[in-house]
């Protein structure tokens, strides 16, 4: 029996308060609970209001915490998000489920229309998807998917299967989208990051003019209180680069909004390591693809570090300069094994200093800087602290041999999911629950950080520090 079921024996139970006295394993079932009631069968909701379709991103983290419940589960999920790939290599950032109404969640299918605009860039013609991208985390969760369970990937042909299709979505991103020709890829809406309305954007972003708001319905406030969601002069923006990308047919040139973004790059470099893992397992070598991670992360470091600000900013290709607004995607970099030793350094004293307060002022890695004008605890990726992003920095922390710190990270995360009901985010101070609750990758990356033998200290793919795949 897959192992899921039993470990929901209890469906529907919500509990608000989390004591933290109680075994672990009673914060197992609950966030078992949320997998199970997210899933539609092939995939995961991130949330069954919000976000009633299957997104790129969080698929991935929802695969890594899916893993530890059924292997089987976890590799479907995968394939279900690859089934939607373009012919050209990208992946979508939403693949739609066609049982859910049209104006459940907006921009809807009829908005993107992927099979007609998207023809020419190959989009699939028997799926709806967006036309935009999300960070590449795939390849790390296949990698992790697999080792849960190696006998069941092998005998299902798991890697053999996926391995083509993430080499194309690399060399996409890798190839179409080095639009400041300096080796890093750029993102093209702020949707296409994932931290929306980072104040990151705010700069780049003030020179679109914004769809009016009479053109479009906003359905994300059927759900979610107006003051921690986006405003709508930032939709009318993410709507106008959107149906500008798709009336160009979704094809990749330099447009009004181009990104180079810590984080996106920093996850390619990762999931770089995991892709070379992966060769490695199917009799391919994979030591073009270890040197390729080193140089994106030479590149990383040469055109996004930020020696005053001790952290990477991103970079407006437009406007040819870095953005000096301290983001939490800023801090991602720290996952990369081949980061000098003196960064590593500097970036652990940020993440622990006035600006995110991790340790002092705040449990969870804030999404953005708590002295900046823009920091707002409550509204979205303006401040509030994301489960995604600090599980990627206490993977980053162990991984740097900051055990310490990495094991109060891993406390503050497990306390604050389970006191939060799994919330979408949370206010960094005082950790009240915003969006959504019942969330997938929150409940996910729980259970990853629950599981007793972190994959990434044993053998997992940030623990290359060079040389081993020969
Ligand atoms: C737009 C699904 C997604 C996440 C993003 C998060 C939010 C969507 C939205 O929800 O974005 O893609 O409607 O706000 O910002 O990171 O993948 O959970």
């Amino acid at each position: 029996m897959d192992r899921i079921v039993q470990l929901t024996a209890r469906p529907g139970r919500r509990e608000v308060a989390y004591d933290p006295a109680a075994a672990p394993s009673s914060l197992q079932v609950r966030a078992a609970q949320v997998l199970e009631s997210n899933w539609t069968g092939r995939s995961t909701v991130p949330s069954r209001s919000l976000y009633p379709h299957q997104w790129s991103w969080d698929s991935a983290f929802i695969a890594i915490g899916l893993r530890h419940l059924s292997p089987l589960r976890a590799q479907t999920e995968l394939e279900t998000l690859l089934a939607a790939q373009w012919a050209d290599g990208r992946i979508p950032h939403i693949v739609f489920s066609p049982s859910v109404p049209l104006d459940a969640y907006f921009p809807s299918p009829d908005f993107w229309r992927s099979s007609t605009a998207g023809r020419g860039a190959g989009a699939p013609r028997t799926v709806q998807t967006s036309g935009i991208v999300q960070p590449p985390v795939h390849a790390l969760a296949a990698w992790l998917v697999h080792l849960a369970d190696p006998g069941l990937s092998r005998a299902r042909g798991f890697l053999a299967r996926a391995y083509p299709r993430l080499a194309a979505w690399h060399r996409y991103l890798l190839h179409r989208r080095d639009l400041g020709g300096g080796g890093l890829v750029s993102v093209v809406h702020p949707w296409e990051q994932g931290m929306d309305n980072s104040p990151c954007w705010d700069r780049p972003l003030s020179r679109v003019t914004p769809a009016p708001a009479r053109s479009f319905r906003r359905a994300d406030l059927d759900h979610g209180s107006p003051e921690d969601r986006p405003t709508d002069l930032d939709y009318g923006r993410y709507v106008r680069l959107a149906a500008d990308y798709r009336d160009r047919d979704y094809a990749d040139g330099r447009g009004d909004f181009m990104v180079e973004d810590p984080a996106f790059n920093a996850l390619l470099i990762t999931s770089e390591y995991a892709l070379a893992r992966i060769a490695h397992e199917l009799g391919a070598a994979g030591s073009a693809r270890q040197t390729r991670a080193e140089r994106l992360t030479a590149a990383l470091v040469e055109r996004l570090w930020d020696p005053a600000a001790g952290m990477f900013l991103c970079r407006d290709v437009r406007a040819g300069e870095l953005i000096p607004e301290r983001g939490v995607t800023g801090l991602v970099p720290l996952l990369l094994p081949a980061l000098p030793r003196d960064l590593v350094t500097t970036l652990v004293r940020t993440v622990c200093g006035p600006h995110f307060g991790l340790g002092g002022t705040t449990r969870l890695v804030p999404s953005y800087d708590l002295l900046g004008e823009a920091f707002d605890p409550h509204r979205y990726w303006r401040g509030p602290a994301w489960f995604n992003t600090s599980w990627l920095l206490e993977r980053g922390l162990r991984l740097h041999g900051e055990r310490g710190r990495a094991d109060a990270l891993r406390k503050g995360i497990l306390h604050t999911a389970g006191a939060s009901d799994f919330a979408e985010y949370v206010d960094p101070y005082t950790a009240q629950a915003c969006g959504a609750t019942g969330f997938g990758w929150t409940a996910a990356l729980t259970l990853d950080l629950l599981h007793d033998r972190p994959a990434w200290d044993r053998k997992g793919v940030p623990a290359i520090k060079g040389g081993d795949l020969g």
